[in-house]
């Protein structure tokens, strides 16, 4: 029958089926929680942070996509079935992270929050700005996202480094990589922005010690940090505490230690701090959908499946 399973939590669940039965009337779907059936027809899922363990059941399945870039959400499954896992690449997708960290390099580049502060005292008061030449955005990441975002900001102007875990090489950015690399990535970064997936290796890099081998004599006065990446990847206690000794001068935040980000955070409320609800690019079911069967098309037709994850690294 190859039936699809849509197991999606999140905001609008229910857009992701409406747009699998405008595009595929004539396949069976299967929708978590409400209409699982027999889930032996099922041949693929499509799951964002699904609960743990409801795979299992699914006996004849052949592929699971996750509806995201990132797959973290999937690998937390102890049950995971034995079969390809997929990921989202996708220029809708690419194109939303490219924009949201032109637009927040440039919030920083351009010192805008302390303009916004001005505004709202009706002072008049030009900083210095310095060329973007003269500014390096750092970029953890150098994968489908980190590679997109690194050309919108070298036509821009900026220069651009980037780090990654095997050795890269990306047209016009000073590429570095591993643990060996990771010191001399740090030290040329006036902006870091992580695009980094979440691993084992990823979690807690962003601390103190990290946020200390940052440019610190740059054009800008102090480096700042944009994490549109996993938040398992920061240490949001040492960010908080390098806001307020000085050794970062500016955040913006889309991922969280813990999502929801709770009330009670104080980056809420930090001067410093720019927070985005982990939308910095939220996957639409318009695109992405015809991505996912346009690759259950192809494999049905014989062709390999695109974007499989490696599961030995994670991502
Ligand atoms: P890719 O898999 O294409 O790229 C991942 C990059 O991270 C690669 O360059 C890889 O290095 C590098 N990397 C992985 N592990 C390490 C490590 N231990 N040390 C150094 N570099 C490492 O992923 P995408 O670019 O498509 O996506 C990146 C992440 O962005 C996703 O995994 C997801 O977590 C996040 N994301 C967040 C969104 C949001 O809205 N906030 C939306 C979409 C994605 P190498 O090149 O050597 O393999
Ligand atoms: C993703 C995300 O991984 O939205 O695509 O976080």
């Amino acid at each position: 029958m190859n039936a699809i399973l849509i197991a999606v939590t999140g905001p609008e669940p229910e857009a992701w089926v409406r747009h699998f039965r405008t595009l595929v009337p004539q396949r069976e779907l299967r929708i978590f929680p409400a209409h699982m059936g027999d889930l032996d027809d099922v041949a693929y899922a499509c799951v964002w942070k699904a609960p743990p363990g409801i795979l299992r059941p699914c006996s004849n399945l052949k592929a699971i996509f996750s509806i995201g870039a990132g797959v973290d959400h999937i690998f937390t499954d102890p049950n995971l079935p034995d079969v390809p896992v997929v990921r989202i690449v996708d220029d809708d997708l690419t194109m939303r992270m490219g924009e949201y960290v032109v637009l927040h390099a440039l919030m920083h580049h351009r010192f805008q929050r302390a303009y916004d502060t001005q505004q709202r005292e009706r002072i008049w008061r030009e900083n210095r700005q310095p060329a973007a030449s003269a500014v390096t955005v750092g970029i953890m990441g150098l994968g489908v996202l980190g590679r997109h975002a690194a050309d919108l900001l070298r036509h821009i102007g900026f220069r651009v480094a980037g780090w990654s875990r095997t050795p890269q090489t990306v047209e016009g950015v000073s590429t570095f990589h591993g643990a060996g690399g990771l010191d001399d990535f740090l030290a040329t970064t006036d902006i870091l922005v992580c695009l980094l997936p979440r691993t084992a290796e990823t979690t807690g890099l962003i601390d103190m010690a990290l946020l200390r081998k940052l440019r610190r004599d740059g054009p800008l006065g102090g480096p700042c940090l944009i994490n549109a990446g996993r938040g398992s990847t920061q240490i949001e206690k040492d960010i908080l505490a390098a806001l307020d000794d000085g050794t970062l001068k500016g955040a913006t935040l889309d991922v969280f230690e813990a999502e929801p980000l709770s009330p009670e955070s104080r980056l809420w409320t930090h001067p410093k701090v720019t927070i985005t609800p982990h939308n910095a690019a939220a996957s639409a079911p318009g695109a992405l959908v015809k991505n996912m069967l346009a690759q259950i098309e192809r494999f049905e037709a014989g062709g390999a499946l695109q974007n499989v994850v490696d599961r030995q690294r994670g991502y």
